[in-house]
């Protein structure tokens, strides 16, 4: 059967931080089983990753440590580089995005789209910070999401609800670097009209079609993904800017661009084609066979990631021409820690490299407890009871207990070799088709990126061969009928070696010791399902199986719980250093009464409140401004339910420009006072005589 090609990418991480659970789960581990699948089914496969090392997110850590942007990214490269390996995710290429053929691939790329005319130079106003003297985009700047009201929105994108934004989108916007009120300067950059691509990626998406070929199967993508997706085309794409004032990044390769780089979303996912090629480069393969033709295109991301990879890149992918688009881009919701969210800058997190430092041999037991939490649909949780949990009732007393019994008690009664099969009973028939039927059901489940499932499936497997043994007990009937005894041994056996192969993808390492103690070596996925694959008299190996998975001591927990919370008083005591003297956000720049008195303020009644759909920040009301009655969008659904709102007399900014918030046009912006402990209140006046329309100056 022709192999496919795949070209499995997993979102590359920004070199400004270690690596957390959070990152693993819902991105490195699901991409690394899915690769080992694959391999395990002969597929040719290039998984391929890298340090991302340019963007404000290294630019602000290297300014904020008072060091260079370099040695930051060489800091944690290699902290993530070695972390990713001793846990065993098995990339082709671990790259960088600093490096020379990373710099000349993406260069060359932003020639051919620019000679093609895909961007338009254009010179607009940006928010600038005149005390730094620098441009501010991305996490230079942040302010309110005007989707979701998160605060802490970047002038880029907006983490919580994932939306592409640009600085001008943001509501109340704050330089990160001095934290005053950015003021607006001319500046020119290369943007990506994406609003002409509206049309193809509609199609695109919802029907996987291109120019009327059929490219993948839309089914296959994650609702969440889809979802995300047509909401933002629906909502009207916008052109983005493509190129930055920033001296860190990749120097925009055309006349007039001095300092210029290509925006860290142009250069990243192109990072995903450098790394090919350097692999390739070393491995005597051409990179074009894997991003051309029928290659497959796999990009393993958070959720905060889908529309830089299901619509920026795929343009960029279109545009370039002779490359191929994502088949599927299967995103992960969000791991939280033990009720909170994972968070670097709160040190509220399990690192990588140090849970690797502290337990090295325990790197399939987490692997486990991730896949069976992982994030794939909805946000999900760890705790360290449930790691306890999982480990002991699951891992240790279904897979260890099954294959040690099945192993030892061959060491017992037949000198751990094979013994050969006599006449089969209804329950051994029933046991040997249901063994064909596992292989088959983990393989659809993998190959529709249901990892999660696809594990639970094969430790049913394993459920299947202690539910096997405690029906016959070959323990009791060693005592009359041996034959039977040979029978029943050889069936758990052959179930043993089918688990080396169905585990191998998810615990490499387990997968690995049960053969060792099969002595069976690597086993090839296509012989899963099979009741003959250890022959009658094969020799196990001499010595006693070790234990597969060793149980998870509650002390173990108590001092993790332990750690995270020394971590948060510590942080307590760093917050409360701060609160003590609660410092109001300082004042904004000046301004004139002339600017003052452009702003148009009355009272207003709101007369209907209602939330807005998939959203729970958003209250859409209609609001009595006794000159009309207009739909105003404001995030507070978090502070008021809709039934206490309506009746309110509020201050309303009428003559802000209307601004389609999740497809509803908004008319104006109710003015909201918010306390230190960030509670909000409307501002009104106290008589009730002042009806809607009085004018407040
Ligand atoms: N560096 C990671 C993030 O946004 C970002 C991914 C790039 S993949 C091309 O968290
Ligand atoms: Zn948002």
């Amino acid at each position: 059967m022709k192999n496919n090609k795949y070209t499995v990418t997993a979102a590359l991480p920004y070199a400004n931080g270690p690596l957390h659970l959070g990152h693993v789960a819902g991105v490195y581990l699901p991409a690394d089983i899915f690769v080992r699948f694959l391999r395990m089914k002969k597929e040719d496969v290039a998984f391929v990753c890298a340090s991302d090392e340019h963007g404000a997110a290294i630019t602000l850590r290297a300014k904020k440590e008072g060091t260079t942007p370099q040695e930051i990214v060489d800091k944690y490269h290699g902290i993530n580089q070695k972390a990713f390996a001793d846990f065993g995710i098995s990339f082709d290429i671990y790259s960088r995005t600093s490096n020379e053929i990373h710099h000349q691939t993406a260069s060359d790329y932003f020639k051919v789209l620019e000679d093609k005319g895909s961007f338009v130079k254009k010179t607009t106003e940006q928010y600038y910070d005149a005390e730094f003297e620098q441009f501010l985009a991305d996490r230079y700047i942040t302010g309110t999401c005007p989707n979701c009201s998160n605060e802490n929105a970047y002038g880029d994108q907006c983490e919580k609800c994932g939306s592409a934004l640009s600085p001008l989108d943001l509501i109340n916007p704050v330089s990160t670097l001095s934290g005053n009120t950015p003021i607006l300067k001319e500046t020119s950059h290369w943007f990506l009209p994406m609003d002409k691509h509206e049309e193809w990626l509609r199609t695109w998406i919802k029907e996987g079609k291109l120019d009327g070929v059929q490219q993948h199967d839309p089914k296959l993508w994650r609702n969440q993904v889809n979802g995300q997706c047509m909401s933002w085309i629906d909502g009207g794409l916008h052109p983005r800017a493509m190129t930055r004032d920033l001296d860190w990044g990749v120097k925009v390769p055309v006349e007039g661009a001095d300092g210029k780089v290509l925006y860290v979303w142009l250069d990243a996912p192109i990072g995903y084609i450098s790394a090919t090629k350097e692999w390739a480069a070393k491995n005597d393969k051409n990179w074009e066979d894997y991003w051309t033709g029928d290659s497959k295109l796999i990009h393993f991301i958070g959720k905060d990631n889908i529309v830089f990879h299901a619509i920026i890149f795929p343009i960029l992918l279109k545009e370039h021409g002779g490359l191929v688009l994502p088949d599927n881009v299967p995103a992960y919701e969000f791991l939280n820690l033990e009720g909170d969210k994972f968070s670097t800058s709160r040190n509220w997190a399990v690192w990588l490299h140090e849970y690797m430092a502290e337990n090295p041999d325990k790197i399939d037991e987490l692997k486990y407890v991730l896949t069976s939490i992982a994030p794939e649909s909805k946000d999900a949780e760890f705790t360290w009871k449930e790691y306890q949990a999982r480990i002991n009732n699951e891992l240790a007393d279904i897979l260890g207990n099954f294959v040690n019994r099945a192993v030892v008690l061959t060491h017992k009664y037949f000198d751990a070799k094979v013994p050969s099969r006599g006449e089969l009973t209804a329950v051994d028939k029933d046991v040997i088709a249901q063994m064909a039927e596992f292989p088959p059901k983990i393989e659809g489940l993998i190959r529709k990126y249901k990892i999660r499932e696809a594990q639970a499936e094969a430790m049913n497997f394993a459920r299947l061969g202690n539910k096997y043994l405690a029906e016959t007990e070959p323990w009791k009937l060693a005592k009359t009928d041996m034959a039977r005894v040979e029978t029943i041994m050889n069936i758990a056996l052959q179930i043993t070696a089918n688990l080396t192969i169905v585990f191998a993808p998810f615990l490499p390492g387990k997968a690995s010791k049960i053969a060792e103690f099969l002595n069976c070596g690597t086993l090839d996925w296509n012989l899963a399902g099979s009741a003959e694959i250890l022959a009658s008299g094969h020799a196990l190996n001499e010595n006693k199986p070790s234990i597969l998975v060793s149980k998870i001591e509650d002390t173990f927990v108590e001092a993790q719980v332990a750690k995270l919370e020394a971590s948060r008083a510590a942080q307590a005591v760093t917050a409360s250093a701060t609160n003590s003297n609660i410092s109001h956000n300082p004042q904004k720049d000046e301004t004139t009464f002339d600017d003052f008195t452009k702003m148009d303020i009355r009272v207003g009644e709101i007369l209907e409140a209602e939330k807005v759909k998939k959203s729970d920040k958003l209250l859409k009301m209609l609001v009595d401004t006794g000159l009309d009655k207009r739909t105003i969008v404001s995030g507070i659904a978090e502070h008021f339910a809709p039934e206490d709102v309506i009746g309110k007399k509020v201050s309303v900014l009428m003559n802000l420009a209307p601004r389609k918030i999740r497809g509803v046009v908004s008319e104006g912006m109710i003015l909201l006072a918010e306390n230190s402990n960030g509670e909000l209140s409307f501002v009104s006046p106290e008589e009730s005589s002042f009806n809607a329309g009085s004018e407040i100056n």
